[in-house]
């Protein structure tokens, strides 16, 4: 017996640059799955995220949205982030909370927002996100950042931030405006 996800889910990784090569160039597919079974099928055999070289990514997106700023379904749409240093950090599991509160759908009450979720292991920190189609709807994204936030346990102190994709895709995705912070 197997337990269905209510969409299908595909994970994805960017690989480090090299030389010669465009960011899209790295992103690859890697597979996609239907239900709970298939999912821990997957997760288990593959890299942690802390094991992970720098520069590198993993995305679980729904199925048929690349994990792009250029989707037309994430064009319009935004990112809440958390980032934190490397270092003593419980990641791999904060990351596996995250991955299971989009592919189980508890991240978003509205059930439409979110496209994905994405994990950027960079020197020395990392960085968590959550990924919705619209960044306009400021009551939305606040109560989808509170269950990020709740979901991760992120404690009072820290806070996360969200930007939009087409300030990113401008700026650069450390120096995007911060739109929102919780
Ligand atoms: P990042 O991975 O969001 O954050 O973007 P980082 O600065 O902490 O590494 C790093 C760089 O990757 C960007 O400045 C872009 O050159 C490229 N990049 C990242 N994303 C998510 C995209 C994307 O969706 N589309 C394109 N074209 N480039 C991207």
């Amino acid at each position: 017996q197997t337990h269905s996800l209510q969409h299908e889910w595909t994970l994805w990784f960017l690989k480090p640059p090299t030389q010669g090569l465009e960011w899209g160039d790295l992103l690859k597919e890697i597979i996609s799955f239907k239900d709970v079974e298939e999912f821990w099928g997957i997760f288990k055999t593959i890299a942690k995220a802390s094991m992970l070289p720098a520069k590198s990514d993993y995305s679980f997106f729904l199925k048929g949205i690349r994990p792009e700023w250029e989707d037309p379904h994430n064009m319009n749409g935004g990112k809440w982030a958390y980032q934190s240093k490397h270092k003593g950090s419980n990641l791999d599991e904060l990351w596996l909370y995250m991955v299971l509160a989009a592919i189980g759908e508890t991240l978003d009450p509205t059930g439409k927002e979110v496209t994905g979720v994405v994990c950027n292991m960079r020197r020395g920190f990392y960085r968590i996100a959550v990924w919705t189609r619209n960044c306009n709807d400021r009551e939305v994204l606040e109560r989808i950042g509170l269950r990020f936030k709740e979901i991760l346990g992120i404690s009072e102190k820290e806070t996360i931030e969200y930007s939009a994709h087409e300030d990113s895709s401008k700026a650069g995705s450390m120096r995007a405006k911060t739109r929102m912070s919780l």
